[in-house]
């Protein structure tokens, strides 16, 4: 096997400071915090569920709205994914998962193609309003994703199929999106060079 696809990030603007280290080859540990406790909580669930050993330090103007921070330490690990794929040969491309967490069932598809693209539905009316632990406004979820997803350039579908509770909710998507990025982004033994017929991706 290759060595590790690593890579480590720093970016810093106006409204927040990232540091990020990721190892998409790892087993799923984590060293997080964002100050967004919740969004804490959702990073730790997809290093575990995607096997990437994940390491952010992030502080922003979360006095202000902890939007700024959700956003920018998404941004900034689309792009630790996207360094760390590299050429991305020998992998499987495409990943699909359903995940329930109690009442709550998400569904995610991810293709690694290059093309940044996010299809995303069936939250339930009310959700992007909902603050999740008194501070994470429902609506990053879906905002996290799209960061996420242009950044990394990848394909994402994610539905919500039931769901009443947001904790549940916004953990399920997590949880989906992670699945399927797992099963994306692994080594298959049968894949020759890059599973493109465009020879690139
Ligand atoms: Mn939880």
């Amino acid at each position: 096997m290759s060595s590790p696809r690593t890579a480590a990030r720093t970016r810093t603007t106006s409204e927040s400071t990232v540091e990020l280290e990721l190892n998409l080859d790892g087993t799923g540990s984590s060293h997080i915090d964002t100050s967004v406790p919740f969004f804490d909580h959702m990073l730790t669930a997809f290093a575990k569920h995607s096997l990437t050993d994940l390491t952010v330090r992030a502080s922003g103007d979360v006095d202000i709205d902890v939007h700024h921070t959700v956003e920018d330490v998404s941004i900034v690990l689309g792009q630790a994914i996207r360094e760390a794929l590299g050429d991305k040969s020998g992998i499987s491309r495409y990943g699909d998962a359903l995940v329930p967490l109690d009442e709550a069932l998400a569904q995610a598809v991810v293709d690694i193609s290059g093309r940044p693209f996010l299809v995303h539905e069936g939250e339930p009316a009310g959700f992007e309003l909902h603050l999740i632990g008194g501070h994470f406004t429902g609506s990053l979820v879906r905002h996290s994703f799209e960061a996420l997803s242009f950044h990394a350039g990848l394909t994402t579908h994610v539905r919500v199929l039931s769901g009443r509770d947001p904790h549940h909710i916004a953990e399920a998507e997590f949880k989906a999106l992670a699945r399927a990025f797992r099963q994306a982004k692994a080594h298959d033994p049968d894949v020759v060079g890059i599973p493109s017929t465009k020879g690139a991706l």
